[in-house]
């Protein structure tokens, strides 16, 4: 049995299963887009509809609520990449110079890396969260101990981080567009962020690299100021690939008019963009319009890849007086949440949120096998607590990445080739709780990470 497959050079070893020579498969994915063609969203989580649109969406996690039931279950049904909150800082990782502390932030990754969930690394060079022996540092040690700490906590995730905020917040607020005083600042000079994305693209050249601030999200003295830098970056062949906007909004600080313009003028630099910690503090219908108008932006921007809300409910975010995320602090779903899904094509009423849902199904991930040029993936597609006659899930990978063979499954294809639809190939019927895998091979072209999956949808 043949599977359809997006675009290929040459066959592709596939533990014998299923196999493809490419070159015949533009008649299938054609067909399979004839097919897709009307067909309206099932995606009723806001994870699965990101990922129809090719993007992901997540939120901030921290390891101590990892144990809490409502925050893990909405987390699972929800989102597909997670940023951890506190735990990769400088102050969380190496407390004391030399010695690394990873076991907080190993568990958010370990939680992410099990559920096929992306992770972004925040954040390797900023001024606060900075333990004190760093600023007690001479020049030379400080550079050397700036080094050593990107090199050190990039290579312990290496190939598992799909983007990493490399430097946060170098640049001062107000008018004057000049960077922020800081140890690194001060003692390095402006080349200090440079030098640490040149590190960076050393240490992991899987990452995507960003530089990461606030207040820039719409034109003003700050972000030119960034804007400015990213340009030489890229004149001069600095490593970055990509610019978060964290999107802190409330009334002080409110949605940009040209927050779409503002993306796009930084894309149109080659760069990706990424919101990175989107919160808008209000509640009701003036909260969700704020919230649809960012969704919008970003999905007018052909390079904004994702969109991350900073933390899963109200009651556990920085400002929780301001309620400013998707999920009240019962973990009950609020009209921001209903109109962010409706701005992803997604169709609010599904089963997913908070405590868990009956029934459906549910999938995870793990990568089976590494080649030098290729992996193996593995996803396990496991009944709810009723029996299911068909499942259906998909798989999006990072371009340039592209899978080439596929198993125990039938794949179709959204126009970009990057998401991949599955559904039984035989073993739909699963009895409650039992479950199944399918797989497929990716062919790496340079980029390691773990491809998203989005929810698992019973019938
Ligand atoms: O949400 C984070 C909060 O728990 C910490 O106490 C705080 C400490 O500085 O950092 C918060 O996250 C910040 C992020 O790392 C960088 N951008 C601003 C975020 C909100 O303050």
């Amino acid at each position: 049995m043949i599977n359809n497959l997006p675009r290929s050079r040459g066959s592709v070893r596939s533990h014998g299963r299923n196999l493809l020579v490419f070159g015949v498969v533009g008649a299938f994915v054609a067909a399979g887009l004839v097919a897709l063609a009307g067909t309206a969203s099932a995606a009723t989580t806001l994870g699965a509809s990101a990922a129809e649109r090719g993007r992901y969406f997540g939120t901030a996690v921290a390891a101590n609520r990892l144990n809490e039931s409502d925050y893990v279950n909405t987390l699972n049904a929800e989102f597909n990449s997670v940023t951890p909150e506190n735990e990769m800082k400088w102050d969380a990782l190496e407390p004391s110079q030399g010695s690394f502390n990873f076991g907080n932030a190993d568990r958010i990754t370990s939680h992410a890396q099990s559920r096929g969930m992306r992770i972004r690394g925040h954040t390797l060079v900023w001024h606060s969260q900075l333990p004190g022996w760093v600023s007690g540092l001479g020049t030379t040690q400080l550079r050397s101990a700036m080094n050593n700490h990107i090199t050190t906590v990039m290579r312990h995730w290496q190939g598992r981080i799909h983007s990493w905020d490399v430097v946060n917040e170098a640049f001062q607020d107000g008018g004057s567009g000049a960077r922020r005083s800081s140890p690194f600042q001060d003692r390095l000079g402006n080349g200090f962020i440079e030098e640490a994305f040149r590190t960076a693209r050393a240490a992991d050249p899987t990452a995507k690299l960003c530089y990461n601030d606030y207040n820039t999200d719409g034109a003003n003295a700050k972000s030119n100021a960034v804007f400015a830098m990213v340009q030489d970056f890229r004149n001069r062949g600095v490593p970055i690939d990509c610019v978060g906007f964290q999107s802190h909004f409330n009334a002080q600080s409110p949605v940009p008019s040209d927050y779409r313009q503002n993306l796009q003028r930084f894309a149109n630099l080659g760069v990706d963009v990424q919101i990175t910690e989107l919160d808008i503090e209000g509640s009701g219908t003036s909260q969700a319009n704020n919230y649809r108008t960012v969704v919008d932006a970003c999905l007018a921007v052909s390079r904004c890849t994702g969109i991350t809300v900073w933390g899963v409910t109200d009651k556990y975010s920085w400002r929780s007086g301001g309620t400013p995320l998707l999920f009240d602090g019962n973990y009950n779903k609020k009209a921001a949440y209903n109109s962010v899904l409706t701005a992803l094509g997604g169709t609010p009423g599904g089963g997913g949120g908070g405590g868990g849902g009956g029934g459906g199904c549910t999938v995870s991930y793990t990568e089976t096998q590494r080649w030098g040029d290729r992996f193996n993936g593995q996803v396990t597609v496991r009944a709810g607590s009723s029996a299911i006659n068909g499942w259906t899930t998909t798989v999006t990978v990072t371009p340039p990445q592209q899978v080439s063979a596929t198993w125990n499954g039938s794949p179709s294809w959204d126009t970009s080739g990057n998401v991949m639809t599955m559904r039984p190939n035989g073993n739909g019927n699963l009895a409650a709780g039992a479950s199944t895998t399918f797989g497929f091979t990716v062919m790496a072209n340079g980029t390691w990470s773990a491809p998203t999956l989005g929810s698992c949808t019973a019938s």
